[in-house]
């Protein structure tokens, strides 16, 4: 079985991740910074379709002319790879500035401030096609509850995010935010933890029709969900813009490991979410597929572009047994078995009342509840096939 990636497999890479010096909060970096420019060439030639990138993976913070430097060689590497700019994001927690926050910060001169850096960065996002931008607002929280007007917090993050949604709209730009949540680290507590509290944030934007999420496996992880569940969510919500695929080992710090080499059995069911969808809304996801991890502290740059590499094989090998386990016959008759073609099925019939379902005897007063409590549901026997075609043992 070959393992390629395609153009239409819309793979893609922060240049922040393959990049990565392996700097931690405990050690030294362990392999030489790269040029962003020769990263993109080497993305290419592995076989990715796009890179995104941080205003300051490009250039250093503050250096403008830097920044127009290298914004003109990084133009004439897309021109020369023809891959694809595909999402940009803002660097809003590295530096000292930004240590209380950007947006949710309380010193009114950086929230200022950081709206300025955001902004000038959608201009720069719009210049290169890009037509998602991330917001991951790791700085915005708190490690005390007491430091924070916490309602406040929620206003200036609303009053920040609308007002970025507002200037998208202004320019004519084709582009749509996408927040990124994640429930602590670097913060002690960040704000928009999960999918969900990021979900109900947009329902009170002003701006938020262009607002959605770029969930990240890890970080759902993190806080003990299961990230599946939460792209269903969003994907149900038409709010999935982008996606985050790394892989993680449950609830501990952000381990940002390749896709698949975390919870594997999680992995099988988001790729067989992404490529298949849901049995009742087929090809529910279209956007990139975007990994956001770390090339191992271990590695030196030979092992840094393999795990690169392996992020895209997972996917792949994931992908062709999640075609074939939705394909197999027998797993097709295990779903009839188990209902899962019945949920889909309003459960008030059309043209039928409430009033009528009321009437209705043989919902209710005659309904044998007693039988229904006997069914088996056989999902057990659905999962042990969807395990023999993730290791293997079925074709
Ligand atoms: C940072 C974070 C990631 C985010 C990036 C986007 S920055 O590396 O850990 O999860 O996606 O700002
Ligand atoms: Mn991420
Ligand atoms: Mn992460």
């Amino acid at each position: 079985m070959t393992l390629t990636p395609t153009p239409e497999d819309k793979f893609c890479f922060g240049l922040w991740t393959v990049g990565w010096n392996a700097q931690d909060q405990f050690g030294k970096a362990t392999r030489p910074n790269l040029d962003p420019i020769e990263e993109v060439r080497k993305l290419k030639e592995i076989g990715a379709w796009g890179f995104t990138f941080h205003d300051n993976d490009l250039f250093p913070f503050g250096d403008r002319a830097a920044r127009e430097e290298m914004i003109g060689k990084l133009k004439d590497a897309i021109a020369e790879t023809g891959l694809v700019c595909e999402m940009v994001t803002t660097n809003t927690f590295s530096e000292p500035i930004f240590k209380d926050g950007a947006f949710t910060s309380n010193d009114r001169g950086v929230r200022r401030y950081g709206l300025r850096k955001v902004i000038e960065n959608i201009d720069l996002a719009a210049e290169l096609g890009a037509k998602t931008f991330v917001m991951w607002g790791g700085r915005e929280g708190s490690e005390y509850d007491c430091a924070k007007d916490l309602y406040a917090a929620h206003e200036r993050y609303a009053e920040g995010i609308d007002t970025v949604a507002g200037y998208i709209k202004s320019k004519g730009y084709d582009m749509r935010i996408a927040l990124e949540p994640k429930p602590n680290e670097p913060r002690g507590n960040i704000f928009l933890p999960t999918i969900g509290h990021a979900l109900a944030f947009i329902e009170k934007l002003e701006n938020g029709d262009i607002v959605g999420l770029n969930p990240e496996t890890g970080h759902e992880q993190m806080a003990t969900l299961n990230y599946t569940h939460g792209l269903a969510q969003a994907l149900w919500a038409d709010k999935l813009f982008h996606i985050d695929l790394n892989g993680q080992h449950g609830p501990m710090y952000d381990q940002d490991l390749v896709f698949g080499h975390g919870d594997l059995i999680s992995a099988f069911f988001t790729v067989d979410l992404l490529e298949n969808g849901f049995p009742s809304r087929p090809g529910a996801y279209t956007g990139a597929r975007h990994f956001d991890y770390k090339p191992s502290r271990t590695e030196h740059e030979e092992g840094q572009w393999d795990s690169a590499k392996a992020n895209m094989d997972m996917y792949l090998m994931l992908k062709e047994r999640a075609l074939a386990f939705r394909a197999d016959p027998e797993v097709q008759e295990a779903l009839a078995y188990s209902g899962v073609d019945e949920l889909a099925k309003p459960t008030i019939a059309e043209g039928e009342s409430l009033e009528d379902v009321l009437a209705d005897r043989s919902a209710y007063e005659e309904f044998d509840a007693e039988k229904a409590g006997e069914r088996n549901y056989g999902f057990v026997r659905l999962q042990q096939l969807a395990m023999q075609h993730l290791l293997g043992f079925k074709a």
